[in-house]
């Protein structure tokens, strides 16, 4: 399998009709996770992806692997425990603030550890995909990762996002924890304000080359509207954003980023081209409700770029 994940999905419940939850009439089932929303996109890309996950033995789990499966993406190292799947509520408001509250303490990804995973198969993988969310989950899933990336070998490459959800662990864990992870990392894509967490604020120049010093070869920075910053083993740039997309549901942009990266990575891309294509992608997917929903095939993506200005979307 070219891309390996590890990462929890959860049943993501978005209100209708939009805004305050407590004017909800209902409530819509969504799939969503960090780690597979990438994947998903990079299946619909046309790469090999593999997701090791752990499910609750419950009807939600099915609703995800039943997703997941539609995608393309293998789920044969996904494992059953005797927990729940994770559970989160998604409120959308006109001015596109979005709040989540999640229902994962003790899910069954939060159980996660290090005798869930098979390191033969993470070791035959081009990439191993993985966010700071799975450090987030439990002691148990943090010492999972850590030993995932020191048994990877050299031939993978570690991509990693911080992804820091402060609802998950305070600035302090997070910082503590990513800092001492970051040298595993051989691909590092971070947002400004993660930037602020882990190193605190600073120039995003003197971000890229801190982040190169504590031995990630490869570090992408995301600067909102301002497009990314990159330093790929000494070769540096920048990429602007592309026009403004039509913004329904931003979550789940910096998965596609990632993706972008990623796919790039895979294709031997320049360091200017896929950093260009995982701006793209970012807001490209921000278009559709739902984290992956809106992720196209490779043609697409193509043509999209190509064709951005005519674009009707
Ligand atoms: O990046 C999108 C994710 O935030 C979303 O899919 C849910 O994985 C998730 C999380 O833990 O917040």
């Amino acid at each position: 399998m070219e891309v390996i994940g590890i990462g929890e999905s959860m049943v993501a419940l978005v209100n209708e009709p939009k805004g305050y939850i407590r004017h909800a009439d209902s409530f819509k089932p969504y799939v969503a996770g960090a780690e597979m929303n990438t994947l998903i996109g990079l299946s619909r890309l046309g790469h090999g992806t593999s997701w090791i996950s752990a499910l609750g033995e419950d009807e939600l789990g099915e609703l995800i692997l039943h997703k997941v499966r539609a995608e393309n993406v293998d789920t044969s190292h996904v494992i059953h425990k005797d927990k729940r799947t994770g559970v989160f509520f998604k409120q959308i408001l006109p001015d596109g603030s979005v709040d989540v509250t999640y229902y994962r303490e003790d899910s069954a990804a939060s159980n996660m550890d290090i005798r869930d995973i098979d390191m033969d198969v993470i070791r035959r993988a081009k990439v191993l995909y993985l966010t700071g969310i799975t450090l987030s989950l439990s002691s148990s899933a943090k010492e999972m990762l850590f030993e995932a990336v020191r048994l990877a070998g050299d031939d993978v490459t570690v991509v990693f996002d911080p992804n820091i959800r402060l609802k998950m662990w305070s600035e302090k864990e997070a910082r503590e924890t990513i800092l001492e992870f970051l040298p595993h990392v051989d691909c590092l894509i971070a947002g400004r304000d993660e930037v602020d967490i882990l190193l605190g604020k600073m120039r995003p120049e003197e971000a890229l080359k801190s982040f190169r010093k504590l031995g990630c070869s490869k570090v992408v920075l995301k600067l909102g509207k301002d497009g990314a910053v990159y330093d790929f083993d000494g070769v540096r740039g920048s990429v602007e954003n592309p026009k403004q997309f039509e913004e329904i549901d931003p979550v789940g942009a910096g998965d596609a980023f990632a993706a972008g990266i990623v796919s790039g990575l895979l294709n031997d891309e320049r360091a200017d081209e896929l950093v260009g294509k995982a701006c793209f992608l970012g807001g490209y997917i921000t278009q559709f409700v739902g984290d992956y929903q809106g992720f196209p095939s490779g043609d697409r993506l193509s043509a999209a770029m190509e064709n951005f200005d005519d674009e009707k979307v």
